[in-house]
């Protein structure tokens, strides 16, 4: 979407924007390029925030659900849909202060075992060397829970998180679940991720956009935190 450009947005206090200014932010996203290899991905200097999960897993429509577009990333009932990795750029009055990435899925059983271990050798690359990578959002589906390609990213990274990498684990489709359900995964995920940000998400009920949102608008500006 091109906004045109209006009124300077109002100043922010040091504690950052309203949640609603969070959501118009990510509202400015627009498709920057697609990259099928790391080599094509742009060198970039504003902070990346990278999607990751399980094929299916629901990271094209958390895309679409937290930047309030239709079709920016696509999404799709059929696992694996998104194959190259998918940069959305943020900001207003079409100034990037921010990159959103859309990665393909892992464990879809289908896929050929080469082609599983190519991307799998090809996102921990991205996740360990990716300079302007400042978060990763994880979207595990709680009706399956973290699974071992899940828990093999996470030791991927821990280093990067270590030394300051922003990590959120998001509980898709959380629609699905009963609040004693929603309870249970919230405490299985947190265990797993050793006490980690966990949250609940849900594209259909927006159940969690504006907490993401706001989240994700403090790591691409940390200096106002
Ligand atoms: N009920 C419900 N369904 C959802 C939600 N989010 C995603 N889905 C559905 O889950 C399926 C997969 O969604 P995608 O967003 O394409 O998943 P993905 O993680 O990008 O999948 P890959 O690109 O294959 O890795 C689609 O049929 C979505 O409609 C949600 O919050 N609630
Ligand atoms: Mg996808």
């Amino acid at each position: 979407m091109n906004s045109p450009p209006g009124p300077s947005a109002p100043s922010t206090s040091t504690t950052g924007p309203s949640a609603a200014q969070a959501v118009s932010w990510l509202h400015t996203a627009r498709f920057l390029t697609t990259a099928p290899r790391l080599e094509h991905l742009p060198e970039l200097e504003v902070p990346e925030i990278a999607f990751v999960g399980r094929s299916n897993a629901g990271k094209s429509t958390c895309i679409n659900t937290l930047t309030q577009q239709k079709r920016l990333a696509f999404a799709s009932k059929t696992p694996g849909r998104t194959q190259a990795i998918n940069l959305f750029s943020l900001g207003k009055q079409g100034v990037t202060d921010a990159v959103l990435a859309d990665l393909p899925g892992y464990g879809y059983a289908a896929v050929p075992k080469l082609d599983k271990l190519r991307w799998q050798q090809v996102m921990a690359n991205y996740l360990v060397t990716r300079p302007n990578l400042v978060g990763v959002v994880m979207m595990v589906d709680p009706r399956h829970g973290m699974t071992e390609l899940d828990e093999i990213l996470l030791e991927v990274i821990r280093p990067r998180v270590e030394a300051g990498l922003k990590f959120l684990v998001l509980l898709t489709k959380a629609d699905k679940l009963n609040r004693s359900e929603a309870n249970k995964a919230l405490s299985i995920a947190r265990l797993q991720t050793a006490g980690g940000e966990v949250k609940l998400f849900s594209a259909l009920k927006k159940q969690g956009v504006e907490e993401a949102s706001l989240l994700l608008w403090h790591w691409a500006h940390p200096e106002t935190a």
